[in-house]
């Protein structure tokens, strides 16, 4: 088994031989990898080389590969039986901690992915609300729902255009999508629209065009502005929650929203997601109320377990500030190597998750993002794998630490960063 002989045959059986785009490489060009093992802070792939691992899943992995508390955890849970169909008390253990932490949700419905708890997010909003209109942020990705999957129209506060082909027209006009930070643009929608406006959905720190965070006021702006017009304010936190802090992004930042959606470090590397809020909205959840949604393995005992166990150490650990001094660390070290080498970059970070864009821009925005140099970017990833270090195969995506990252492999990974980049 090798890296050629899994991708091929994966190509013979999946399109384009993976199960999520991104994977597959086309934004970095090379021959995608396939990865068998992971252990902490490192990864294994299927010629048995070594990376040091930066991608983290795209950030579940907060803990690292195979913690062993929840490896444990998984396998006595599963002893027990894979499956219910029916409620089991590790729906209610994660439940109960999520409550504690996000005080803005007293109520909260497990789904298996972050697509599935926007999706639901955004249709409890228009049946709470009565209304249709969604607005999103240009450059923000919450999943592959179709009235999320949608792109900029051609004006400011214009509606949207399908972001893909399967996406009638009548469904992305529906959606107004405006530039990230603009409060301008935020106020003119709500002029325009603000009575048909069911939901702003937006992710407090952009993850999906690169790491992005909110200028000062923005998340502020956002939560005053829906008040104002009775439009439900949705968090998307399934990069954020319980990353950023015990209380995620909106804890950092100290804006709540009405809606906070939920996965990734959730479920600890298995399939959760999640949203949840005040009692009242909740209440209109089906069976308690008549907005539905459902699932078959919605509330797995397995990936609550291994949710609940993964939040449990965090809370026990309480890393988020060692985590942040590693990351700083590491950031910093990148800057000083393409300093001293006269590479235009800029690196945005928040807490342990981070992008270097190769820019002389400040990116505020999914515009200031896309100045970036991919073709340079394309070929710094190629030369960090060759090196031994995985990052995010595609500029837009968030580095990630993990509390198994130790300062051995920040000052490792600084090492080789500097070969690849002598090597660019
Ligand atoms: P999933 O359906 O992939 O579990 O979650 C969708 C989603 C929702 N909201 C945010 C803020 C997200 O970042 C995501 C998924 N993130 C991408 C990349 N950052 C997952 C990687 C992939 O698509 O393969």
């Amino acid at each position: 088994m090798t890296n050629e002989s899994i991708i091929k045959e994966a190509s013979e059986h999946l399109p384009g031989g993976v199960n999520s785009p991104v994977r597959a490489f086309k934004a970095v060009g090379g021959k995608p990898i396939s990865l068998v093992r992971g252990k902490g802070s490192k990864v294994w792939d299927a010629d048995g080389r070594e990376y040091i691992d930066f991608l983290c899943s795209w950030g579940p992995l907060i803990l690292g590969h195979a913690h062993p508390e929840v490896v444990r955890e998984a396998r006595e849970v599963m002893e027990q039986g894979l499956s219910f169909g029916l409620t089991n008390p590790h729906e209610v253990r994660l439940a109960k901690i999520v409550t504690a932490k996000v005080p803005s949700i007293q109520k909260v419905r497990f789904v298996n992915s972050g697509t599935e708890a926007t999706m639901s997010a955004v249709r409890l909003a228009r049946g709470v609300t009565g209304r249709k209109l969604v607005v999103k942020f240009d450059g923000c990705y919450h999943g592959h729902y179709d009235s999320l999957l949608v792109s900029a129209g051609s004006g400011v506060a214009t509606f949207g255009i399908p972001g893909t082909p399967g996406i009638p027209d009548e469904i992305a006009s529906l959606t107004l999508v405006l530039p990230f930070n603009d409060i301008e643009a935020v106020k003119e929608a709500f002029s325009r629209h603000g009575e048909e406006i069911a939901c702003v959905i937006v992710e407090p720190v952009a993850g999906n065009m690169g790491v992005v965070p909110p200028r000062e006021g923005f998340l502020e702006f956002l939560r005053e502005i829906t008040r104002k017009n009775g439009s439900i304010l949705i968090f998307d936190e399934v990069i954020t929650g319980f990353r950023l802090s015990s209380g995620g992004a909106q804890q950092y930042f100290k804006v709540e929203p009405d809606i906070t959606c939920l996965g990734k470090v959730l479920g600890g590397g298995m399939p959760v997601g999640a949203y949840g809020g005040s009692n009242e909205i909740m209440s209109r959840v089906a069976p308690e109320g008549e907005v539905y949604q459902a699932g078959t393995l919605s509330g797995n005992p397995v990936a609550m377990a291994c949710g609940a166990r993964t939040l449990e150490i965090l809370m026990e650990e309480h890393p988020y500030a060692t985590l942040d001094s590693k990351t700083a660390e590491l950031t910093d070290g990148i800057s000083s190597i393409l300093k001293e080498k006269g590479i235009p970059h800029s690196i945005n970070r928040v807490g342990s998750m981070f992008t270097l864009f190769f820019t002389g821009r400040k990116v505020t925005n999914y515009e200031d993002a896309k100045s970036s140099d991919t073709e340079l970017f394309s070929r710094f990833f190629n030369a960090l794998l060759k090196q031994g270090v995985l990052i995010p195969p595609s500029q837009f995506e968030a580095w990630f630490l993990s509390t198994a990252h130790t300062d051995e492999d920040v000052s490792s990974a600084l090492e080789r960063i500097g070969d690849a980049v002598r090597e660019i």
